[in-house]
């Protein structure tokens, strides 16, 4: 047996097999010790194991193709020394960053001023040692002969084979990646994603020709591209309403991100079994109706691939997402931005933050947010996030509000902040167990089932958080802005939820599909009456000027393609990322023409259709010439200085806030306003039980029966 595999080790094929086992075990060293790669299932577990294979067999068999002896082997050491250092390098990098290498990374090394440099001895840690000792052991083995040298080539054949299998596994591996996360090259979700399915070697592959492409579009846009987006820009631009700008001037700025949250859900009744109603956002739908709420009816999300994130790109920057994959994961480290923190910090002195209980590389957030201006990014690693309060996207929304308090009350006021809630995501089985109160829907679909019961989860997570504002004294100074993302019940799925729409699953079509993309959105300005429900067509990229004029802020001098809502040259023309488009009269989905009032196909004189299709597509058109080209680097009539992303570090927050209060001449924090008391205690959050106990009765008393069954 041991002369066996010594003989095997003396062969080419047999060290090249000895090199492939070595980096196997390393990777799988550093994605179990190292990384934090969210495993959920024995599947992932199996493509975790597997995924160093393809990648490493066929980086390797190069050296098969080369026939000398020496240079073989040289050939051979110097791309596993290139892969461990890889492989380390990304373990030292996530210590610090929780993130992996990108290209953009390597590329700017120098330039990050919190990067390795200063700290690299910090990172180091004794296990350290067993991603290199092999290369000694390896020197010595070769050196002392303990490991002869092969002289006989390996055949092309069978090197060919060889490489041939490599792309085989690697295709069988991201069939079964594809599997279980679908999309997942087409929307690259994060980083982590990639290397959990694939490995860091096809990670990094994937991360240079994706960088390679944008920086090829990028280097070939000039200043005069921008001549074409500030004419649309001018003949788009739709002044403010008197009657509403500056209503909220000088106001805090909370934004709800109402994870999935679809239009349908406002004043929607769940019927349970028993035929018994159910209210599913009491509180938002109190919001809705409240004369201080500027509601809408008719409004909808307009993402792509990139879901949350593209909501965000077109909120905080009034332009759309990407025709393919996530704008935030292929630009959004990259760009320069005329976004709405920016613009608040430059021309107001406010200071922003985001708060979400994912972690940070989630859709590229850590690098994107500081080239959009935010000061502040409180992520995963802020809160406390365990197996009871969290799911695979982050900590639940109750403790994720009642935990982001201790922050919130650090932060000078003015501030723009934004909560990015999610527990209302699929797969919405976050609350159907049998104890979790709210009733599941009884459709053929265990998704819709659950849906309901996460959004009303949703609804009291913010009526908490509502309550807290109201308690410090924050509400009053604030106005809170709401919005679903994207729909949360898919195409695929909608003729299942056709019923508890009133509508029939047989002659559900593309109509009704579209319509369905209507999500809420509402401003509540505590203090004023002006609200109501508007009926007005619009889209998430209008929410930037809406916002900005009622904070009184001019936008005429910003690229911004969509338009204020509340303005009286509001176009009514809402383009679908897709190119699908909406207006009060037509709907255009899946290349079919629907007269809104008839909810039927309807054929247009072929002039009249053209001019709104065209209408739609270039205001989606005019978006990708900006964003692939970063064409706003060459816009000089913003007024804004430049943003330095390397003057931005999401670590030690806390520090940096307490700096501020005690040097500021005078601190506007809530936290310095209570007199340097907590307001924390303030939150009061508690279970569907605690609010409802008759639930509680009434399931003790099945649980009772059950018993003396
Ligand atoms: C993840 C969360 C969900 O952090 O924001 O994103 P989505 O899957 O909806 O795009
Ligand atoms: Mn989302």
């Amino acid at each position: 047996m041991k002369e066996k595999i010594k003989n095997t080790l003396n062969t080419r094929l047999g060290f090249f097999g000895l090199l492939a086992i070595l980096y196997w075990a390393k990777s799988i060293l550093a994605y179990l010790t190292e990384f934090n790669l969210g495993l959920e299932s024995p599947i992932q577990y199996f493509i975790l194991f597997i995924n160093p294979i393809a990648t490493t067999l066929l980086l390797l068999s190069i050296a098969l193709y080369v026939r000398r002896t020496k240079a073989s082997y040289a050939t051979m050491l110097f791309i596993y020394f290139v892969m461990s250092v890889l492989l380390y390098a990304n373990v030292a990098y996530y210590r610090e960053f929780t993130d992996f290498i990108t290209i953009n990374t390597i590329l700017g090394a120098g330039k990050v001023s919190s990067g390795l440099g200063k700290s690299t001895l910090k990172l180091l840690e004794p296990q350290d040692l067993l991603y290199f000792i092999d290369f000694v052991i390896l020197f010595i083995a070769l050196g002392m002969k303990k490991i002869k040298l092969d002289a006989r080539p390996v055949r092309a054949r069978m090197a060919l084979a060889i490489s041939t299998l490599a792309v085989m596994v690697f295709f069988g591996n991201l069939f079964l990646a594809e599997t279980d996360r679908t999309g997942l090259l087409t929307r690259t979700f994060s980083r982590d994603y990639l290397v959990k399915y694939l490995g860091i070697n096809a990670f990094t592959a994937y991360d240079a020709v994706q960088t390679y492409q944008t920086t090829q579009v990028r280097a070939q846009a000039s200043p005069n591209d921008m001549q074409e987006v500030q004419n649309y820009v001018d003949d788009h631009y739709a002044a403010p309403n008197d009657e509403y700008y500056g209503l909220a001037k000088g106001k805090n700025v909370i934004y709800i991100h109402l994870e999935s949250t679809q239009q349908f859900l406002i004043d929607y009744k769940l019927k349970d079994d028993q035929g018994q109603e159910h209210e599913v956002m009491p509180f938002v739908n109190s919001l809705y109706h409240d004369d201080s709420t500027f509601s809408f009816d008719n409004f909808f999300h307009q993402v792509g691939a990139g879901k949350t994130s593209d909501a965000e790109t077109l909120l905080e920057t009034s332009l759309f997402g990407l025709n393919q994959g996530a704008f935030f994961t292929q630009f959004g480290g990259k760009n320069t931005f005329e976004a709405a923190p920016n613009i608040l910090q430059q021309t107001q002195g406010y200071t922003s933050a985001v708060f979400h209980g994912n972690s940070g590389n989630f859709w590229n957030r850590n690098e994107t947010y500081k080239h959009l201006g935010y000061d502040y990014f409180f992520d995963a690693s802020y809160y406390d996030v365990n197996e009871d309060n969290s799911f695979q996207y982050g900590l639940h929304d109750k403790p994720f509000f009642d935990q982001s308090i201790q922050y919130l009350e650090h932060l000078q006021q003015p501030f723009y902040t934004k909560f990015v809630a999610v527990s209302n995501h699929y797969p919405y089985a976050q609350f159907t167990d049998e104890d979790a109160g709210f009733p599941i829907a009884d459709t053929g679909d265990e998704t819709i089932n659950g849906y309901f019961a996460t959004a009303n989860y949703l609804d009291t997570a913010v009526e908490e958080f509502f309550n807290y504002l109201k308690d410090s004294g924050l509400y009053d100074n604030s106005i809170i802005v709401l919005y679903g993302d994207h729909y949360g019940v898919s195409d695929g799925r909608n003729p299942q939820l056709a019923p508890l729409v009133d509508k029939d699953t047989d002659t559900w079509d593309d109509y009704d599909n579209a319509q369905m993309q209507r999500v809420p959105f509402m401003v509540h300005v505590p203090g004023q009456e002006k609200g109501g429900i508007s009926h007005t067509y619009g889209g998430e990229v209008d929410v930037l000027p809406t916002l900005l004029h009622l904070l009184g802020v001019p936008t005429d001098n910003y690229i911004q393609l969509g338009q204020d809502l509340l303005s009286n040259d509001h176009d009514q023309i809402v383009a679908f990322r897709n190119g699908s488009f909406m207006t009060p009269e037509y709907t255009f989905y899946n290349q079919t023409l629907y007269n809104n009032e008839t909810q039927r196909p309807i054929t247009l004189p072929d002039d009249e259709f053209e001019t709104l299709q065209q209408k739609a597509q270039k205001q989606l058109d005019i978006s990708d010439k900006i964003n692939n080209g970063d064409l706003l680097r060459f816009h000089s009539g913003s007024g804004l200085n430049p943003i330095d992303p390397n003057d931005f570090d999401y670590k030690n927050q806390m520090e940096k806030m307490l700096k501020i209060s005690e040097t500021a001449e005078k601190d506007t924090s809530i936290f310095g306003e209570n007199n340097n008391e907590s307001t924390t205690d303030l939150y009061e959050t508690k279970t569907y039980q605690e609010y409802h106990p008759e639930v509680a009765e009434q399931l003790e008393k099945e649980q009772e029966d059950k018993e003396k069954e």
